[in-house]
């Protein structure tokens, strides 16, 4: 068994990243079989619980109510609908639900109250459940893990360097914070980045030594290449190669050899074989269903005709952790305490953004 590292460095990082293509995935492919059941991949859906309307300016998210994307904005979605949302991703073969919201961070308040009841009533589903709605306290956090949730995801999306030229409205250590404030309870951490946004390969291994610095490493790590939507900043970035892709995983393999590598957003832009090859670097999960949050993703029935010509199969819920009891709303020991924490806001300017808003301000 491989020992996990939290001393990586960049330049260790970097000499595995630009490594001949076939050793790079021979050590990843080894460490991987060490790990985990090469043939075994854990199945996410993903669900937009409230699109859009962000006030957040995230160069590569279509969510941004400050850029013109055309995505259509909605209110928090009824628990009764991510119940039936919830009930079609199991008969899918999905062992996860992924609930995403548009938010900087989570206030605390009716609107909170019901994401807690959605992700009792999925636990009660005996699906794993996760969230991903911005920064959150520790009190949220731990409310969120007395409802059931399984895995809290924020991402850390690149590296501290290049995370300043994409995002003006909120720091890095607050990323770090949140994830550290999920630590604090049973809830695992999901937390990754997205490769294409035009930063540098030191970048991607920056990125890699925030997240196996963690200590204990994220329980699973999302790889999304950039979506480039027209409208948002990125909008020219360039599709990421998928031998950058190939890299990418395997090099997050062999530095975070326990964590479930999702091959996450840029999946429809892949071939069979690319992904494949992907598999086969280390990656053991993806979202499945036609949609990711705004975005389109491979039809579900395209991915298990992969799966099988492959000998994949979907990982059963609850493989690497047991289900977490869900407690009832009376029975809790954590409070609403009506927070209002202060996030930073660090506010420069950033070109692009301001180029992309500006453009949006002359189509509204
Ligand atoms: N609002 C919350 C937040 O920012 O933490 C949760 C939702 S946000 C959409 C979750 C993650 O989706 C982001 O951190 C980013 O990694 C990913 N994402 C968003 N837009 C993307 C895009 N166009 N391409 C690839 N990944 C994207
Ligand atoms: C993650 O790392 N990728 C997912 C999930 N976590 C929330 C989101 C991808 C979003 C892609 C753009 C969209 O569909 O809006
Ligand atoms: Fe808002 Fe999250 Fe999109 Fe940033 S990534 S604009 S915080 S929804």
């Amino acid at each position: 068994m491989n020992e996990v590292r939290h001393n990586w460095s960049k330049q260790e990082i970097l000499d595995i990243y630009n490594k001949p293509l076939m050793e790079l995935l021979y050590d990843a492919a080894t460490i991987h079989r060490q790990q985990h059941d090469p043939n075994v991949v854990q199945v996410s859906t993903l669900l937009s619980i409230k699109t859009g309307g962000c006030s957040e300016d995230c160069g590569y998210c279509p969510q941004a109510a400050r850029y013109h994307t055309g995505v259509q904005g909605s209110d928090l979605m009824t628990v009764n609908q991510v119940k039936a949302q919830a009930l079609r991703a199991k008969e899918s073969g999905s062992s996860r639900v992924c609930m995403g919201a548009a938010w900087r961070n989570v206030k605390d308040g009716e609107e909170f109250d019901q994401v807690l009841d959605m992700v009792r009533t999925i636990n009660k589903l005996d699906m794993e459940v996760c969230c991903t709605l911005g920064m959150i306290t520790e009190n949220q956090a731990q409310r969120l893990a007395e409802a059931g949730l399984y895995a809290y995801n924020h991402n850390l999306d690149s590296s501290e360097e290049y995370y300043k030229e994409v995002i003006s409205t909120r720091g890095y250590q607050d990323r770090l914070d949140t994830i550290g404030n999920v630590r604090k309870t049973n809830v695992t951490v999901c937390s990754g980045g997205i490769i294409g946004m035009g930063e540098s390969i030191e970048d991607r291994a920056g990125m890699l030594v925030a997240l196996s610095t963690l200590d204990p490493q994220p329980e699973s790590t999302p790889i999304n290449a950039l979506v480039a939507v027209e409208g948002t900043p990125l909008e020219d970035e360039k599709p990421v190669e998928i031998w950058d892709m190939i890299r990418m995983v395997a090099t997050t393999r062999i530095v975070l050899p326990e964590t479930q590598v999702r091959l996450s957003a840029g999946r429809t832009q892949m071939s069979r074989e690319g992904q494949a090859m992907c598999f086969f670097a280390g990656a053991n999960s993806i979202f499945a269903g036609d949609k990711l949050l705004t975005t389109p993703n491979p039809d579900v029935n395209e991915d298990m005709k992969m799966f099988k010509l492959l000998g994949l199969n979907p990982q059963k819920p609850f493989t690497k952790k047991v289900q977490p009891q869900t407690i009832e709303a009376e029975d809790s020991k954590y409070q609403n305490l009506g927070e209002k924490p202060k996030w930073s806001r660090p506010g420069h300017t950033i070109e692009r953004n301001e180029t992309a808003k500006q453009k949006a301000k002359l189509i509204k």
